[in-house]
């Protein structure tokens, strides 16, 4: 029998946050591929009326102001409302149900439809995270759980090519943090120290996953990652367990550290790349102070779908739908292609 090579052999990897396990089959990687290509992202994004924009007319009749920089409002088709009714009892513990309240809003990251991440100032970005910080201080005082996610590109289902994200906060845990906080939950009480402090102490040492870093950053390709080009973003110092934990040199180099990682995501494929991205940190809500859940460590999460080049995805359907996640090429082959991508944006080469 041959030895284990990880980039030749088949085997399952333990993604300990989520207590579940994926298939790597890296030598798939070679499979011809004759199914869906996805269209090119960008061409809507110069729509003069996009409702969006600053100084647009939204869906609900409403003007958003001219504003120059981050602009939140609550979205117009929320799927969390404030004011519910309670559903009845459960009658057997095979039907049940509890209250569900919450809110959702909409954070423009800038006034121009056609601005994407990678090409807006640090600066900028810095005021997409500053305005992050702000909304999960005011939701968090009165909600369990505030999801900010970006879906990006329509190939994510994102409605809008304007740079944005939504928040969406709510009375309930929802599954994906509610899973993560027994994880990591039950790590600290057996070795005593946060599971991703351990996690992010390995892999500095260990190197292979890390695609860019700085002094308080660093994005990396999970071990256990799922998506072909999936990365987190760990802060190296101080252990923040929520975005209202950062100091002010951690948002300066996160605003650095998301440039520099959507550049090299633009430069693989030469595409505005699309994603899922959010934060997961300690739970919030009335019960919760600053600093009270040790187990957690603040993460930022990339979850792109591009696999091969700007049109073919993954499809995570058959096997993952059914059984588990399966990726082809190595979370470190993955790593060291973003690594080698350029740190300029290709639209700005001359
Ligand atoms: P997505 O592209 O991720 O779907 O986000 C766009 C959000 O903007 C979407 O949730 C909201 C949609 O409900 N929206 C408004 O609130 N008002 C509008 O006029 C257009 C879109």
């Amino acid at each position: 029998m041959t030895e284990f090579n990880p980039t030749e052999h088949q085997h399952v990897r333990y993604n300990p946050l989520k207590d579940e396990w994926i298939l790597v089959s890296p030598h798939r990687c070679l499979r011809p591929w004759s199914g869906q290509t996805e269209s090119g992202q960008e061409e809507q994004a110069s729509d003069p009326n996009n409702p969006l924009k600053a100084g647009a007319v939204r869906a609900n009749g409403q003007r958003n102001p001219v504003y120059t920089s981050t602009y939140v409002f609550p979205n117009d088709f929320p799927a969390l409302l404030e004011r519910v009714p309670e559903p009845p009892t459960p009658d057997h513990p095979l039907f049940q149900a509890s209250q569900a309240k919450g809110t959702c809003r909409v954070m423009c990251f800038h006034p121009e439809s056609s601005m994407t991440i990678p090409l807006m100032t640090v600066e900028e970005i810095l005021a997409v995270i500053e305005e992050w910080v702000n909304q999960m201080k005011e939701l968090g005082r009165r909600y369990t759980w505030v999801q900010i996610f970006e879906n990006k590109g329509a190939v994510m289902g994102c409605s809008n090519p304007h740079p944005h994200c939504q928040i969406w906060a709510s009375s309930f845990m929802p599954n994906e943090p509610r899973v993560k906080d027994r994880t990591q939950k039950q790590y600290f009480t057996q070795y005593g120290k946060p599971l991703l402090v351990d996690y992010l102490e390995q892999e500095l040492v260990k190197k292979d996953r890390i695609v860019i870093q700085n002094a308080e950053w660093v994005a990396l390709v999970p071990y256990w990652a799922a998506w072909p080009y999936e990365t987190m973003l760990l802060p190296k110092n101080g252990q923040p367990q929520r975005l209202t934990d950062l100091n002010d040199e951690q948002k300066k180099d996160l605003a650095e550290i998301i440039k520099g990682l959507n550049t090299k995501y633009d430069n693989l494929f030469k595409c505005s790349f699309p994603y899922c991205m959010g934060w997961h940190g300690a739970p919030t809500g009335p019960g919760h102070t600053p600093r009270d859940s040790p187990h957690w460590l603040l993460h930022g999460l990339y979850l792109p779908p591009l696999l091969r080049s700007a049109t073919v995805k993954k499809f995570m359907v058959g096997y993952e739908m059914l059984a588990q996640p399966q990726r082809d090429l190595t979370p470190e082959q993955a790593a060291h292609t973003l690594r080698e991508c350029d740190t300029v944006h290709y639209k700005l080469k001359k």
